[in-house]
């Protein structure tokens, strides 16, 4: 079984997030997919709209994911391709280069982000104020 894996807050689920999680799938048989935790978020200084739990709940019902696992450093992604067996990285395009060095352990996948949309976006045609 072909194992693969990504990271991402996920937030306010768009067709960008569901396209990158379609071609994720798309590279083997098992997708596990790491959701940023709200403590990991305010590191990477982002304020999702849905806390972790309801993120979680959203993005384990898109059928192409087949595990959830949380995210909470940006050191963790070496042990948990190790400890999950994963073949193949992949990450959105905005990332590209940015993690070569799990070359070591894996594949490493950086595949185009989808143009038009973002979590961003959409809470400012939305009037949020940010
Ligand atoms: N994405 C995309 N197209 C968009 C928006 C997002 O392909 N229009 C992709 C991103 O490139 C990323 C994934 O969807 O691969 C999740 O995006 P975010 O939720 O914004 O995640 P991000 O803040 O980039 O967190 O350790 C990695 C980080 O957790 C990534």
């Amino acid at each position: 079984m072909k194992k693969v894996i990504t990271y991402g807050t996920f937030d306010l689920i768009h067709r960008g997030h569901i396209n990158i999680l379609k071609r994720a799938k798309e590279l083997g048989d098992y997708l596990i997919v790491g959701i940023s935790s709200d403590e990991f978020n305010e590191l990477k200084d982002k304020k999702s709209y849905y806390t972790f739990e309801e993120r979680r709940f959203i993005v384990e019902s898109i059928k192409y994911v087949d595990e959830i696992i949380p995210e909470h450093t940006w050191e963790q992604k070496a042990t948990d391709i190790q400890n999950n067996n994963i073949d193949v990285f992949v990450m959105g395009d905005d990332w590209a280069g940015k993690f070569d060095f799990l070359k070591e352990y894996c594949e490493v996948v950086y595949l185009s982000r989808t143009e038009g949309i973002s979590t961003t976006k959409v809470r400012i045609d939305l009037g949020d104020k940010l």
